[in-house]
């Protein structure tokens, strides 16, 4: 139209924040990317081979054939002010040096556990709490089963008062979702104390 201005009439461009999806081998890490990004995500997945027969515990896990080897990264519109990215981290110890790389810039992380192998995210919510960077404790019930309350949980894994664990499945997106909003809740309120 005439005299009008789009650059005005334009809604303002959505804040973007980064996030991480970080976790022990084979917690549901580029599951649950995959299941809540709402482009094709981007995953760099190798197959496990015979030769890591006595270094990957597939404990569990039997049916995995691939292995993140660097990243995963998707995206999620939360609102028309919010975009999340999401970079999922490698599990595998030999991988780890690069989750300081992908945690630059990042705002906060959700750490998936495994409801049966809870230690494999032990080092994964070190790293957070060491970097002060806020996370979230989503625990995958794998088959969808959620044997202890989230409670129970947040005290055998000695969380600090304010850090959230949520049950979820990673493979639903709407379960995936919910982990990602109490992040961003988890953020504001921090953000709004501090
Ligand atoms: N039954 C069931 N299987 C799952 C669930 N989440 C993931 N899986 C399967 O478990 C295996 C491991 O899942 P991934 O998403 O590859 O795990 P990851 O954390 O990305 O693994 P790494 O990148 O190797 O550390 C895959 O075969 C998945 O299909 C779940 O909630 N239930
Ligand atoms: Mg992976």
């Amino acid at each position: 139209m005439a005299g009008s201005d789009s650059t005005t009439d334009a809604p303002p461009a959505p804040d973007t924040v980064k996030i991480l999806i970080a976790g022990g081998f084979g917690v549901g890490k580029t599951t649950m990317v995959g299941s809540v990004s709402e482009i094709v995500p981007l995953r760099t997945e190798e197959p496990l081979t015979m030769a890591g027969l006595g270094v990957d515990d597939l404990d569990g896990i039997e049916e995995k054939r691939a292995t993140t080897v660097a990243l995963d990264f998707g995206r999620i519109t939360i609102s028309r002010e919010l975009v999340l990215y999401l970079f999922g981290t490698p599990g595998q110890q030999r991988f780890w040096f690069m989750w300081n790389d992908l945690a630059l810039g990042a705002l906060g992380a959700v750490v998936l556990v495994d409801v049966r192998r809870p230690e494999s995210s032990f080092a994964a919510i070190d790293f957070f709490e060491r970097r002060g960077i806020p996370f979230v404790v989503g625990v995958n019930g794998f088959h969808g089963e959620h044997p202890y309350p989230a409670e129970d949980i947040h005290d055998s894994l000695a969380l600090p008062e304010d850090v959230k664990v949520l049950l979820c499945d990673a493979r639903d997106r709407e379960s995936c979702r919910d982990v990602l909003i109490a992040l961003i809740d988890q953020l504001i309120a921090s953000a709004v104390q501090s």
